[in-house]
């Protein structure tokens, strides 16, 4: 080997840990896992300058199977532990990732705000619009006539939230949505994801092959926008209101201000550690 060779450029696979995923097979939560590491090594960032926090739920475990730092937190706080991750080292390429019900139940009010806030964080729903990991209840992303779940056998009655549209409204300044059936398409969304400053939301439709098997149809119906990413929230709004939820793409990016925490009081992460020290 000649030492003075450049490193091999990194690879999908380096950015994959040694955890063999214990998701059922068809799981959508793969093609996810395949799109952030091949977007990792496009991007060609180190390990080390990069971070996946998640929640709680079948998806949330991605953060296990990467290479790079993780934290498979507790259950709708993966925002709130990558805000803090963020506000500490803004050097970092922080990714954030888990269910429908992870960020949009018992975390959707970290969501909205997370949207409004903008820090540069980049944040993966994926939405297979139930609860896999507590064995299939409706979820915020769940159709009101859904009537599989054991819980709610005559269907929930509740309208579902539309993701992009709930970011948009918060404030977020780049939404789109990607497909575990394209994951190249998806791979190619988080990337510019990753480059966009500011808060990135990405639903990523994932299937659950084992509580919601008609999902394996969704290949039939998902399709690219036919329209170019908008700058402007009201065509942007019109346009996911008009969608039917199967449209993948970038729906809406702006240059909104980046929340940097301590602007302008930067007391350093030195005397914030002292105020904890026993
Ligand atoms: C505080 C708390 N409440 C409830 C649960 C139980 N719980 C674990 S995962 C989950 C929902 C998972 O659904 P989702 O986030 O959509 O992820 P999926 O499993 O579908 O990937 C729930 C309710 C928990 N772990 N912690
Ligand atoms: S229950 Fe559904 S979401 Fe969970 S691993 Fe199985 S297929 Fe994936």
């Amino acid at each position: 080997m000649d030492p003075s060779a450049k490193p091999a450029a990194p690879t999908p696979k380096d950015f994959k840990s040694a955890l063999k995923p214990i998701w059922c097979p068809g799981c959508g939560d793969f093609a996810v896992l395949n799109a952030v590491t091949k977007a990792l090594a496009f991007m060609g960032l180190p390990r080390e300058d990069v971070a996946l926090i998640s929640g709680i739920g079948c998806s949330s475990r991605i953060a296990a199977y990467t290479s790079v730092y993780g934290f498979h937190g507790v259950h709708g706080r993966a925002l709130a532990l990558a805000s803090g991750l963020k506000a500490a080292r803004p050097d970092l390429t922080v990714l954030v990732a888990g269910g429908d019900g992870d960020g949009l139940s018992i975390g959707g009010n970290h969501f909205i705000h997370a949207c409004r806030r903008n820090m540069d964080l980049t944040y993966i729903i994926m939405d297979n619009e139930v609860y896999g990991m507590t064995k299939g209840q409706a979820s915020p992303t769940t159709a009101p006539d859904w009537t599989s779940s054991k819980l709610t056998p005559q269907g929930s009655g509740i309208r579902p939230f539309r993701p992009a549209g709930l970011a948009l409204t918060a404030g977020a300044s780049f939404i789109a949505r990607g497909f575990t059936g394209d994951p190249n398409g998806l791979a190619k969304i988080l990337v510019a994801a990753m480059q966009h400053k500011g808060f990135s939301f990405v639903q990523a439709l994932s299937p659950c092959p084992t509580f919601r098997p008609e999902q394996m149809q969704w290949k039939h119906h998902v399709r690219a926008f036919e329209c170019e990413t908008s700058s402007d929230p009201v065509e942007a709004a019109q346009r996911i209101q008009a969608d039917d939820g199967m449209s993948t793409g970038i729906i809406f990016r702006n240059e909104y201000p980046v929340f940097r925490p301590g602007t302008g009081v930067d007391r350093g992460m030195g005397s914030i550690e002292s105020e904890f020290a026993i």
